[in-house]
């Protein structure tokens, strides 16, 4: 193991060529590996380089980035010197490669990197029952052994269960611990919209996206037919940093224009040429409406034809009065609400125009661009939605393609074009097959959404969904794999309620947020220590990667911990992993299916033979697929060929459109909701109530707060928005400790010109923001690119507190979100407010000269 340190040591003086070599004259870097580190790999030995210099094997990038790509690592002599992407076959727009980013090509940097996990180790002043809970944090460091471990976890669990019940724990995530949990009694969990914002709890009922992941787009190869294409706070440039720029491009060179919506004019715009159009966070609701009282202003069935009331009238409920539900009160319709017919406040152009900076003329162009073209996508992606009081604004921006009838027919389509799925949506092509483990039924029924689960921890009461308020005595917090103290609302918060209960588990393999604040911290191997796994990404691919090399010092998989955790417990971990990891590997492979040429029917991926069974040692039986099992491994990647015209096209809703009876959407009419009772009761029993329209309210903590006296104009306390663009050095927490990134993506705030110049701040100067909730340091980049009075601070970064000042110096951006729970329960991370001050204490050195967290024993 010394011989590894002193390799990583001697590797960190080379990583100021890294820029450099990632390109495709990379030189070689020596690279921190071992002897007896690599894997046997008896089963996939991977491709032989064609130098003859080692062997290529598909190593996993697996983390929640977005995308999913094809990572090539270069083993030789039992180090891993090199690693690559997609070079399978010739790119095309057709049959595009999945190539990789940085952040993937740098993986080996977090797999072997300087600050890995070795043992598991307890805090120093731990002892059963909390010890010095306040030190949590601060704490040093005990190496134990992984038995000393289990034992206290065990006698811990045994003990806060019996005496608070079983609801007294809550893990956070990671399925390896919720199924020990499970087996003893189970376990308070926690659910939110995350990811997803208001759409997650709002389509089903809206009849939106038809279960698609919360989509409703079309695919990729359609997109080229689409005239104009609205990129509606999505930057695919940034947040899908595989190849799905690429999808957009071809749509481009076919002739689409782009218009994009945004607080940030994103590097999508910039490469696709877009026409951008700044605007404040959480206020696109105000948009929408404006660019629909435009759209019935302007309207006129012969001459100016801007409203599709016939797909209205066919595929929509409540927009006039003419089409409400039965039994509501007629005058609740859409359009009234948008005329001001009641309320005497017509949703007019200027209206909006105040609410969301973007000009009255803009909105208008917006309206009659967006009305007057044949074949529009109106494409959003859910930083939108990710705001307080935003189930109106999914309702809004869908209501606006119904309206302009882009829906359900080549070249239209209104959604969400995101993540994985951005640019190209459609049933998948392939599918990956099942581990063959049994689900773990939980016992508790607490559920506690994420907006309230500090609050709940410290004040012992939350509201469970759909019911009412619950006492809960949470004592025991097992993070299994996820980032909460970094990913959710209120990080002070949560460190507060970190250093209230009785017991903290972290399984990590570097020193997180999460594990840093724990009691015991148990090491994980990262996917590369694993017997491999088959994923899925966009449609069109399966990866399936392969174990790279044994286990890093005394790591072990979650898996193996949650055995050895049973086990201790007193019960069988067999009834949990009645198999292994490498035959749930093989399961998966065996069971991995692709479409056939008629798009409809699906037939086993792998070619299996009895020789390759026995060669696994595992139980299975051969079977004829598409292609050989040691050739799937070998290339790591199937990929269905698309061509234009193929039958593994997708149109959204097209057989509602075709037959609206027949094929209803999963709303409760069967039509397209624009009035939604069920959201609205849904709403009183959560926790504000939601209008069954899709009206305006000013979102807690919105752009109308930034005002102490909004009617005349006077600016209050925070008078900025900040919110937070998925940033390119990282996925969320994860590569946030990686050095290497760190060099290449400085992490900065962004700042707009007008707003710097006001307070005399230069890019580069220290700044600090600051609100009711946290205060946290950055370099600033001042920039014209930004709608002035928003500040754009990047998610995810890793939160290094003073704690004397209670000032973070990373710009962690959950130090200045809040816990407010609204409508169906939706996280607000887009919706906060700060002041900005220049920093006048010490300038913040660039972070990649930062000392990793690296523990020494
Ligand atoms: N303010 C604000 N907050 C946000 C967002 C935002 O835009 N603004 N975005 C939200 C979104 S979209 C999402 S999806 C969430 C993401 O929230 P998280 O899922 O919490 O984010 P990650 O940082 O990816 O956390 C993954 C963690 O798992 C660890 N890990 C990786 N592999 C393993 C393994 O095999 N075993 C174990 N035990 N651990 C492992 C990584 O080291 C990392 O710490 O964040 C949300 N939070
Ligand atoms: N590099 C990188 N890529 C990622 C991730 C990552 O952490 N890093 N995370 C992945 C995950 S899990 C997810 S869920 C997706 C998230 O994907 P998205 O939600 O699409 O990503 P964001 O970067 O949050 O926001 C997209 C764009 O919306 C803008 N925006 C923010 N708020 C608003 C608003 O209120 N109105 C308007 N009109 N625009 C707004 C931002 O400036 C940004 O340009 O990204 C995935 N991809
Ligand atoms: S986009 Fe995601 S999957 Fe692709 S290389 Fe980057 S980190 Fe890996
Ligand atoms: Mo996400």
């Amino acid at each position: 193991m010394i011989d590894l340190i002193n390799k990583i040591k001697d590797f960190k003086l080379t990583r100021r060529s890294f820029i450099g070599w990632t390109s495709a004259a990379a030189a070689t870097v020596a690279v921190p590996v071992s002897r007896g580190l690599v894997a046997k790999a008896e089963v996939n030995k991977g491709a032989e380089a064609t130098n003859g210099e080692g062997v290529w094997k598909t190593a996993a990038c697996w983390h929640n980035c977005g995308s999913r790509c094809l990572n090539k690592v270069l083993v030789k002599d039992g180090v891993v010197i090199r690693q690559k992407t997609d070079d399978t076959h010739q790119d095309s727009p057709d049959f595009p490669q999945q190539r990789g980013c940085l952040r993937g090509r740098s993986q080996r940097h977090q797999v072997f990197n300087a600050d890995r996990l070795k043992y598991p180790m307890k805090r120093k002043h731990w002892q059963p029952g909390g010890g010095k809970k306040e030190l949590r944090g601060k704490d040093q460091w005990v190496r134990i052994s992984w038995e000393e471990a289990i034992d206290h976890i065990a006698s811990e669990t045994k003990r806060i269960s019996s005496k608070y019940g079983n609801e007294s724990i809550w893990v956070s995530g990671g399925g390896d611990i919720k199924n020990a949990m499970a087996t003893v009694g189970g376990y308070t969990s926690s659910d939110g919209t995350i990811s997803w914002g208001a759409w997650l709890y709002t389509y089903e009922m809206l009849g939106v996206g038809e279960g698609l992941y919360v989509q409703g787009i079309n695919d990729r190869v359609d997109l080229r037919n689409s005239q104009l294409i609205v990129l509606w706070g999505a930057n695919p440039a940034w947040s899908t940093m595989g190849s799905a720029t690429y999808n957009y491009l071809q749509a481009k060179k076919a002739g689409a224009r782009f218009i994009t919506i945004d607080p940030l004019y994103t590097d999508s715009a910039n490469v696709f040429g877009a026409e951008w159009v700044p605007i404040r966070p959480g206020t696109d609701h105000a948009l929408a409406l404006g660019i629909m009282h435009t759209l019935l202003e302007e309207d006129d069935p012969i001459t100016n034809p801007l409203v599709k009331w016939d797909f209205l009238n066919k595929y929509t409920v409540g927009f006039d009065a003419d089409h409400m539900p039965a039994g509501v009160d007629k005058k609740e319709n859409f359009k009234d609400y948008i005329l001001g017919t009641y309320d005497k406040q017509p949703k007019t152009a200027e209206w909006a125009s105040e609410i969301c900076g973007v000009n009255a003329s803009t909105i208008r162009y917006l309206a009659r661009e967006i009305g007057g073209t044949e074949r529009v996508a109106l494409l959003t992606g859910w930083a939108p939605a990710r705001i307080n009081n935003g189930e109106g604004w999914v309702q809004a921006f869908s209501t606006l393609g119904m309206m302009t009838g882009h829906m359900g027919s080549s070249g239209n389509m209104t959604g969400v074009s995101c993540w994985e799925y951005a640019g190209n949506n459609g049933p998948a092509l392939l599918t990956p097959g099942g581990s063959g483990l049994p689900e773990i039924p939980n016992a508790i029924t607490n559920v506690i959404n994420e907006n309230q689960i500090f609050d709940a921890v410290l004040k012992g009461k939350y509201l469970q969904k759909g019911e009412g308020e619950r006492n809960v005595n949470i004592q025991f917090i097992y993070h299994g794999y996820n980032a909460v103290l970094q990913t959710r609302s209120n990080i002070m918060r949560g460190i507060e309620a970190h250093r209230k209960v009785e017991f903290i588990v972290t399984n990590a393999y570097a020193l997180t947020t999460t594990a840093k604040y724990s009691d015991i911290v148990l090491p994980v191997t990262t996917e590369w220590e694993r017997e491999g796994a088959v994923r899925e990404g966009n449609r069109e691919i399966l990866i399936a990667w392969s174990k790279i090399v044994d286990p890093l010092y005394e790591a072990k998989s979650d898996q193996e911990i949650a055995k050895l955790l049973i086990k201790k417990l007193g019960k069988n971990p067999e009834e949990i992993y009645p198999i292994d990891e490498k035959q749930q590997f093989f399961n998966q492979l065996a069971g991995s299916t692709v479409v056939k040429e008629n798009g409809k029917d699906f037939e086993p991926l792998c070619t299996i033979t009895a020789k390759d069974i026995q060669e696994w040692g595992v139980k299975g039986t051969p079977q004829q697929g598409r292609i050989g099992l040691k050739e799937f491994l070998d290339v790591g990647i199937y990929q269905v060929p698309r061509k234009k015209g193929d039958n593994l096209g997708f149109i959204a809703y097209k057989d509602f459109i075709d037959d609206p009876v027949k094929n209803p959407v999963s709303s409760e009419s069967g039509k397209f909701e624009i009035y939604c009772k069920a959201i609205n009761e849904a709403s009183k029993k959560a926790f504000t109530e939601i209008a069954p329209i899709p009206k305006y309210e000013p979102r807690t903590e919105g752009y109308e707060s930034t005002f102490s006296d909004w009617k005349k104009k006077k600016k209050g306390k925070y008078p900025f928005q900040v919110f937070n663009p998925h940033y390119l050095r990282r996925s969320h927490s994860t590569f946030d400790n990686v050095p290497q990134l760190r060099e290449a993506w400085p992490n900065p705030v962004y700042l707009s010109r007008s707003d710097a110049d006001e307070k005399g701040i230069k890019t580069g100067d220290t700044v600090m923001l600051s609100n009711e909730y946290g205060k946290t340091l950055r370099p600033a980049l001042v920039v014209e690119t930004l709608m002035p009075g928003t500040i754009a601070l990047p998610h995810g970064s890793w939160v290094d507190l003073d704690e004397k000042d209670k000032v973070d110096r990373a710009g962690a951006d959950n130090m200045l979100v809040g816990f407010v729970p609204t409508g169906l329960g939706t996280s607000g991370y887009n919706t906060a407010r700060c002041n900005l001050e220049k920093w006048e204490g010490k300038p913040l050195e660039e972070d990649y000269k930062w000392d990793q967290r690296i523990i020494k024993f």
